[in-house]
């Protein structure tokens, strides 16, 4: 039926795509790990997993099944999908720790660098009918002194009122709900979008097979994803929230935070919602 297929091109679109996503990012030097640090981080993984092994008395039958969906991971592209959504925030959380400005967290697989260029009030592409409550997310970038930055950058992605995000689902333009907005002189912006609604882990996939085989829900809460950036300033990766939304409180993918949760209120233009949100970056 429809639904069923829907499902399945979302799953093969989406992880074929964040696997090749992530092979044109190369986000960092991955080859360049030193010795001493696999050696360590790699014998400690593999200590726990023994641990696991002897204290549960896992069986042939647990073994087989583990190399099987293991294999099936890499063969459905899953493996940035599973990485992020289970291991990411906990790299987050040690990587920004000291940080003093806004609140960051996960960069999840649906990032694409080289968005459409936009001015500091600008509509998100999206399609003429493009369904979901019209949402103004406005604010302003400063530096952790409260100085503006201007000509800050905001790039904003987030997926569609059926929770779908271009270029990782089949019939989307390119482009839809994915921006580079440029803030004015004093740092200021104002994007018209409209909410996302809450993000489902493909069903059919491997990711999917593991959240049945273990009984948890598949849902993220309904979010915007954010890249903030100005020159001499860390970048942060964030992603916000709706207060009261389904799953704020029970996200699979464990990347909400308090300082995270917007709380729209009705649009002064009358239609749909708006809501402020500041950005503070710290210095490099
Ligand atoms: C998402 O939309 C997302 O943001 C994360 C972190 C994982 C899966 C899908
Ligand atoms: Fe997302």
């Amino acid at each position: 039926d429809t639904i069923t297929e829907q499902a399945t091109a979302a799953a093969a679109a989406s992880g074929a795509a964040a696997t090749e996503q992530f092979r044109s990012k190369q986000r960092t030097g991955a080859a360049d790990v030193d010795t001493e640090r696999v050696d360590t981080l790699v014998s400690e993984l593999l200590a726990a997993a023994h641990d696991i092994v002897r204290r549960h008395q896992v069986t042939y039958a647990e073994y087989d099944a583990l190399k099987s969906w293991l294999i099936q991971v890499g063969e459905d592209g899953e493996w940035p999908l599973f990485l992020d959504v289970w291991l990411e925030h906990i790299v987050e959380e040690v990587a920004n720790e000291s940080r003093e400005g806004s609140k960051g967290t996960i960069e999840g697989p649906y990032y694409v660098p080289d968005a459409p260029r936009l001015p500091a009030e600008a509509r998100l592409p999206m399609r003429a009918d493009e369904e979901g409550t019209p949402l103004l997310f406005q604010g302003q970038v400063t530096g952790v002194d409260g100085t503006p930055l201007a000509g800050a950058l905001v790039e904003i992605w987030h997926a569609d009122n059926d929770g779908y995000y271009a270029q990782f689902a089949p019939g989307l333009p390119q482009w839809n709900l994915r921006g580079a907005v440029v803030a004015d002189d004093t740092g200021h912006f104002w994007i018209h979008t409209i909410e996302p609604a809450p993000y489902q882990i493909p069903t059919d996939g491997s990711c999917g097979r593991l959240i049945a085989a273990a009984g948890w829900h598949a849902w993220r809460p309904a979010h915007l994803h954010l890249k903030v950036s100005a020159p001499g300033h860390q970048l942060i990766t964030t992603q916000l929230y709706f207060k009261g939304g389904e799953h704020v409180v029970d996200d699979i993918a464990s990347a909400v935070k308090p300082e995270l949760i917007l709380d729209p209120g009705p649009a002064v233009s009358g239609d749909g919602r708006e809501v402020t949100y500041d950005f503070v970056l710290d210095k490099v």
